[in-house]
């Protein structure tokens, strides 16, 4: 994944001082603190603190979430190919706010092999628009920062005749012989817009210095179409896109995706009703179907009593709609919304129609939610103050269960269908940005104190299995139906300044976190196999199981975007970033945390042309999680390089070798290997991808 960027990056981290985006600079709003841009033949950026344009490594691997880990403060958690999470600011999962095409919903595997931008193929992101370090609270309640990844979208048409609008990409990658293609066919007028949206993409196993990744492959393909017709000053808008996700392995996982068939549906209405009142309402339904198992894409146990077939499903339901009253950029916001999320999970024996259990049995969570925003200014000073509050329930139904379930699985479930199985509370959340713009410089503030309601894997998990919510640690954790919400106090601080020649973007941060979720030891014996949770977890592998509980943690840390124009189209520009996060109840480190780490990007800009090298440097990471039983890693160095070349206006090659060197790399983020038909080690972190080649083609038409 570690590829050079290419100088278009370069040119587009420079912002304001770019011609390409005059706009940016001035119009600075900071409701948005980055947006990360595919690479295009015509650039068209909407204001923003700053624009990542993303060329390389990250549109290489098949996933949106590699490439939102290059904007400063983020990660990529690896759990798959196409299992990628984002991590902003050292929290991932679902304390990171994740929508597509503005629809949050849930993710249906127990353990997030589909994460939210599972649903955003490289091939078909427009743009991601990334709130690092707090979202604000009309888009829902979240522990940290959020992002919305926009798909391409049909634009409407300046007059009323219907004209074509055409972007579509190819790509082939070395590494993983992998072939994709994907984009956007559509017909648009003023007052119409009509879009066909589709992908495809085929990867075998990935090579690195030393072998393959065994069950590395991924298959996905989407189709959906898109519909807006503006009526007066409004807008109404409908969506649907369907995924299919086919075999893909998940190598840091027990068990592969055999598939996920995902429907999404969004319709809504956006209006100016008169002059300083706006309405914007939308609902959305989001259907997950998913199938895994630990025998397609890696050797079977030869016991058959341990082959696992596991079914699980997930569906979402919500709306939102909000008022605003006064302008843009002073206003009142005042909305409601809500969502209802109902999971199941269903583990089976292939070869024993009476051996099953369902580990999530109609676990169904709801929120009701209502929010303030006030958007002012004194002076020079901007501000942006949000507050919401929000009711959820939650409950699950008694365990299901064969009648070859024996032992102390049939124990617990016995107890769990006795128990009280139902939750309530409520949360608030608050959000204030601060900035100024003061010509070149522009400060910003955050300060916010945002939660998280615990997953229905947290608080339900009664069999103890490696259902983590994509931890992937290797513990079996069971879970905790009165465990509270989660709680964060954050403040940010940062500035932006813009020379003529070089620009510097620093942002530092602290967040302390109260009832934070996360394994403790199940009991004060641990290792002693006292219980029937320890026994069911020690006859699946682990004597010592964690139970899910709230503690006491806190993060802080500093990124930085820097860059400067060198001699005439040669520029240099990097990516800094570091972050720290550890338990403050006992002495112990937060698990996956990504080390610090370095991006510097040499490039060469000309008119139709450019090349760039770029070197990426992490350091190792021995501030490690002793509870999560989590390995320290060693750093590395790689380099890449890549060109690119506009043959026309409508169609541009991009070109290029990642590691370059074919070093031997692990990412500490990568997940340990549990795929014995490898040439990785059983227990060892999966490597990072070999030396490889890429070339991509995109064409665009009437855009
Ligand atoms: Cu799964």
């Amino acid at each position: 994944m570690q590829l050079f960027n290419c100088s278009r990056l370069a040119l587009c981290l420079a912002i304001a001082s770019s011609a390409v985006f005059p706009a940016i600079g001035a119009q600075n709003d900071a409701l948005t603190d980055i947006i990360v841009v595919a690479p295009r033949t015509r650039a068209s950026v909407s204001p923003t603190n700053e624009v990542l344009m993303v060329e390389t490594e990250s549109m290489l691997a098949p996933d949106g979430a590699n490439m939102v880990a290059r904007a400063p403060g983020a990660a990529l958690i690896d759990n798959g190919a196409l299992s990628g999470q984002v991590q902003m600011h050292g929290l991932f999962g679902e304390r990171v706010l994740i929508r597509i095409n503005d629809q949050h919903f849930a993710s249906g595997g127990p353990n997030a092999m589909d994460p939210a931008m599972h649903y955003a193929p490289n091939v078909l992101i427009d743009r991601v628009e990334i709130d690092r370090g707090l979202s604000p609270v009309r888009q829902g309640p979240g522990l940290g920062g959020g992002l919305n990844a926009r798909l391409k979208q049909v634009d409407f048409g300046s007059d009323n005749s219907l004209r074509p609008q055409i972007d579509v990409t190819a790509q082939y990658r070395g590494s993983d012989d992998s072939l994709v293609v994907g984009g956007l066919v559509g017909l648009a007028n003023e007052t119409l817009r009509l879009g066909l949206i589709a992908s495809r993409e085929k990867g075998d196993d990935t090579r690195f210095p030393g072998g393959r990744i065994g069950g590395s492959s991924f298959d996905r393909l989407v189709i959906g179409g898109q519909l807006g017709v503006k009526i007066g000053s409004g807008e109404v808008e409908i969506e649907y896109r369907r995924q299919e996700t086919d075999p893909t392995g998940n190598p840091p996982y027990a068990m592969d995706i055999v598939y996920f068939h995902t429907d999404f549906l969004r319709a809504g209405v956006k209006a100016e009703v008169s002059d300083g009142l706006g309405l914007e309402a939308h609902v959305g339904y989001v259907a997950v179907r998913h199938l895994m198992n630990n025998y397609d894409l890696r050797p079977a146990p030869a016991d058959v009593s341990m082959l696992r077939s596991t079914s699980a499903d997930a569906d979402t339901f919500n709306g939102e709609a909000n008022l605003r009253f006064g302008s843009d950029s002073r206003h009142f916001r005042i909305g409601a919304d809500f969502e209802i999320v109902d999971k199941n999970v269903r583990i089976a024996n292939p070869r024993n129609d009476n051996w099953y259990v369902t580990s999530l049995n109609r676990a169904e969570s709801d929120r009701l939610g209502g929010f303030v925003e006030w958007r002012s200014g004194v002076g020079q000073v901007e501000s942006e103050l949000g507050l919401r509050v929000d009711h959820h329930r939650m409950q699950a139904a008694a365990p299901g269960y064969g009648s070859a379930l024996t032992g102390g699985a049939l124990a617990l479930a016995g107890s769990f269908g006795a128990a009280d199985r139902s939750w309530s509370g409520t949360s608030v959340d608050v959000a204030w940005r601060l900035w100024a713009d003061l010509g070149a410089i522009t400060p910003r503030l955050s300060l916010g104190h945002k939660t998280r309601a615990p997953s229905a894997v947290e608080r339900f998990s009664w069999l103890p299995t490696e259902a983590s919510g994509g931890l992937a640690d290797g513990n079996i954790y069971v879970g905790n139906p009165q465990l509270r919400i989660e709680k964060a106090w954050l403040a940010e601080l940062g500035f932006d300044w813009q020379g003529r020649a070089a620009y510097v973007r620093p942002t530092l941060y602290y967040r302390r976190l109260e009832d934070f979720i996360q394994g403790v030891a199940y009991d004060a014996t641990p290792d002693v196999i006292d219980t029937p949770v320890e026994m069911v977890a020690s006859m699946n592998g682990d004597r010592t199981p964690l139970r899910f509980a709230n503690v006491d943690a806190q993060i802080y840390g500093a990124d930085m975007a820097f860059g400067a124009r060198l001699a005439g189209p040669l520029r240099v520009d990097g990516v800094a970033s570091f972050v720290r996060g550890k338990r403050r109840d006992i002495h112990d480190n937060l698990y996956r945390v990504a080390p610090a780490n370095i991006r510097l990007m040499l490039g060469w800009e000309a008119a139709r042309w450019g090349l760039g090298v770029e070197g990426v440097a992490f350091a190792r990471q021995h501030k490690v999680s002793t509870t999560n039983g989590e390995q320290p890693s060693a750093g590395y160095v790689l380099a890449s390089i890549l060109g690119h070349w506009s043959i026309s206006n409508a169609l541009r090659l991009d070109a290029g070798v990642e590691n370059l060197f074919n070093r031997y790399y692990v990412e500490h983020l990568a997940g340990y290997n549990r795929n014995s038909g490898s040439d990785v080690a059983v227990g060892a972190r999966l490597p990072g991808t070999g030396r490889s080649g890429f070339v991509r083609l995109r064409w665009t038409l009437g855009r």
